[in-house]
């Protein structure tokens, strides 16, 4: 019987093995559930992540109840530290809470000079981290370690993503220096003040989202990533537990050994593989790997899964991960992961799982034997038409990319300029083509336009990268400035006008950004109303501006039923305007549930579909419908 109110100490005990380079009595498995607990428990979002005994005692209570192995505190991990910074936050009721990270906090010198390094033992939320530890502590005997933003994804979130990537090619130099000052000034503070209040504490771990392939590239993961985790371990005494453990994109990776070294070097602990990247790339080849290093492993379940999936699913996921990632002479230094519970996960499939690793550990294993992972796996998951990020990475590559017609050496220019994201040369060559007489339409149908549709297929076939979108949409707008007034002037149409929006709760936009771009660099206006956007501004915008489509996108399943919300009352609002759907977790099958009219997979899809809709309508209208 323990002495603590929550007793968890035989999971603990495990991980502790495990994270000591020693061999564990059994597999243990940790997750992340606090929004979850918050659901379940009933509690109001503002008051859950801001008052930490309810946010300790109500994330305890639902994990001990449901049995698992080790506490879970993870917070709205990537919002702290901004949020000291001055950032604004949106709450909500039942959700995580999230900073609102559309626009700099530090975009450049002078925001830089201003700032003030927060006091982690004052400032906004820090304090309520280091006191919910603390209580933690208190409750289960257990010093739970503190979750940092990794430095490139705090960088990302005072920045802005899409500002960050850009300002790492146009003036390297300024993004070194934020990130100086965020490790120096704030994430070296705040965890030395948890290793102060709690000084049997050795680990600190970074969450880090957009820190991974395919949002940065693996240039920019060894020069504005790695360099930033290796200091602020050393501002932190050296401790070997300050690492970096969340990193997806392994099936980017052009070299997965040496990935894998990289991961290991920020985390020295262990290896962990999540999905959809585990799946995707196979557990068999992470054993490899795992037994040829003797480091210790975490396979990870996908959020997805573990939300939508039948039981027989879940287990089947649960006893592959478990039995390849216990198999081996290093079999005994494993962990499971089960990525995320969302607050709309039904009780029953976080049940599922639980006693999914019960049974294995029981030795009841129907389907020992059975690897569904791995690039056949693939296949099988992405039949249902989704890829990764709406990328098909395995599918064929080759033929993929239509090279289009023979073009003028004048549009070709134009063209390579901006496969080359050449922002600096675009203009000029716009410029060039307008004084040998070429009209600008035709700059923009035959120069502008075709290279954006080629770099959104090499997107979607993992060929390019997110920076290297960003680049190629730079190199293309600075030449359509070129054109835009004379375009302006002629009254030249846009090819339509999109209102794109991420739906209210949700505050990701790098894949709403994309599908931006690349309906600008088709010829489309884009009016863009952000993030987190409700029905009323998505229906006063489509009549303001007279819109052709209407695009919304959402990343979190908990965020995807305002789809369904949203469209009910654009449809009540009597807006006869075609709305498309998509992002990660969204699929076609939702998409017709919803009654979209329409579903892209990826962006260059959600251009066609727009400009099917296009032509639908002006056939409509040709024919007087
Ligand atoms: Co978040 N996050 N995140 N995150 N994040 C996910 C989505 C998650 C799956 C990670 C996990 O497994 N744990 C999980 C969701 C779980 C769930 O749904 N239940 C999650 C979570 C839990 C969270 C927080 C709650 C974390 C926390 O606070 N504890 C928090 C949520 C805040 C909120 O929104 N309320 C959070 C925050 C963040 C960051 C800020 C760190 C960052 C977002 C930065 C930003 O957007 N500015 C982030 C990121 C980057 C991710 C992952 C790593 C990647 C998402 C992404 O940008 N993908 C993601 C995990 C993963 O996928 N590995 C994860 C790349 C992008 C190009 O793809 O958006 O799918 P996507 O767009 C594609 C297609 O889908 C399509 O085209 C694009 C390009 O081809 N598409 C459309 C998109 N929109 C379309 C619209 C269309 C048509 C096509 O028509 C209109």
């Amino acid at each position: 019987m323990s002495k603590y109110e929550f007793d968890f100490e035989s999971g603990v005990k495990q991980i502790k093995l495990i994270m000591d380079g020693k061999d564990a009595e059994y597999a243990p498995v940790t997750t992340q559930m606090a929004e979850y607990c918050m659901k379940y428990g009933g509690h109001n979002g503002k008051r859950f992540f801001s008052d930490p005994e309810l946010f300790v005692r109500g994330n305890l209570e639902v994990q001990s109840e449901l049995g698992f192995d080790v506490p879970d505190m993870v917070w709205d991990v990537y919002s702290v530290e901004a949020e000291a910074l001055g950032g604004n936050m949106a709450w909500f009721d039942d959700l995580y809470p999230a900073l609102d990270n559309t626009a700099s906090i530090i975009g450049n010198e002078k925001d830089l000079a201003r700032i003030k390094a927060p006091d982690p033992f004052k400032t906004a939320r820090m304090p309520w981290v280091l006191e919910a530890l603390q209580i933690c502590k208190e409750m289960t005997g257990y010093t739970h370690y503190i979750h940092y933003c990794a430095p490139i994804n705090l960088c990302a979130q005072v920045m802005q993503f899409e500002h960050m990537v850009l300002q790492i090619d146009e003036n390297p130099k300024f993004v070194h220096k934020v990130l100086d000052f965020l490790v120096e000034e704030v994430l070296a503070p705040y965890i030395n003040a948890y290793f102060k209040v709690l000084p049997d504490a050795t680990i600190a771990n970074g969450k880090d989202a957009v820190g991974s392939l395919p949002f940065i590239t693996e240039g920019i993961l060894e020069e504005f990533s790695v360099p930033y985790i290796d200091k602020l371990r050393k501002l932190c005494g050296d401790r070997p537990g300050i690492r970096c453990d969340n990193w997806w994109g392994d099936a980017f990776s052009s070299d997965l050994d040496k990935y894998w070294d990289t991961k290991l070097h920020v985390t020295p602990q262990y290896l962990k593989v999540q999905d959809p990247d585990c799946f995707q790339i196979g557990t068999q080849r992470i054993r490899e790997y795992v037994d040829k290093t003797g480091c210790a492993s975490s396979y990870g379940i996908g959020t997805l899964l573990l939300q939508n999936g039948t039981r027989e699913d879940i287990t089947r996921r649960v006893h592959e991960y478990m039995e390849m990632g216990t198999g081996g002479p290093y079999g005994k230094r494993f962990f499971l992961y089960l990525c995320s519970f969302s607050a709309q996960t039904p009780p029953e499939n976080v049940k599922a799982a639980i006693e999914a690793v019960k049974r294995f550990r029981a030795g009841d294993r129907p389907y020992s034997g059975e690897i569904l992972s791995g690039p056949d796996g693939v296949a099988a998951e992405a039949a249902g038409g989704k890829g990764f990020m709406g990328i098909y990475l395995g599918g064929d590559k080759e033929g993929k990319v239509d090279e289009g017609p023979q073009r003028d050496a004048v549009f070709q220019d134009i063209y390579d300029a901006v496969m080359e994201f050449d922002d600096g040369g675009c203009p000029g060559l716009v410029q060039a083509a307008l004084d040998q007489g070429e009209d600008a339409s035709e700059i923009l149908d035959q120069g502008l336009i075709p290279p954006m549709g080629e770099v959104g297929d090499l997107f979607a076939t993992g060929e390019l990268f997110v920076p290297e979108m960003l680049m190629a949409a730079r190199a293309m707008k600075a030449g359509l400035e070129v054109l835009r007034p004379i375009l302006t002037a002629t009254n030249s149409k846009p090819k339509g006008v999109v209102v794109l929006a991420t739906v209210f709760g949700d505050l990701h936009d790098i894949g709403k950004n994309l599908v931006g771009m690349m309906l600008e660099g088709a010829g489309f206006k884009v009016v863009d109303l952000g993030v987190n956007t409700k029905s009323e501004e998505i229906i006063k915008t489509a009549r303001e501006v007279d819109a052709d489509v209407i695009g919304l996108s959402a990343l979190l399943t908990t965020t995807m039923p305002f789809m369904r919300k949203i469209i009910q009352e654009i449809k009540e609002a009597g807006i006869d305007v075609p709305v498309i759907v998509g992002g990660a977790p969204v699929s076609r099958t939702f998409a017709d549930e919803i009654s979209a009219d329409d579903y892209g997979d990826n962006a260059p899809e959600a251009v066609s579909i727009c400009k099917m809709l296009m032509s639908n309508e002006s056939l409509r209208a040709g024919t007087g419908a």
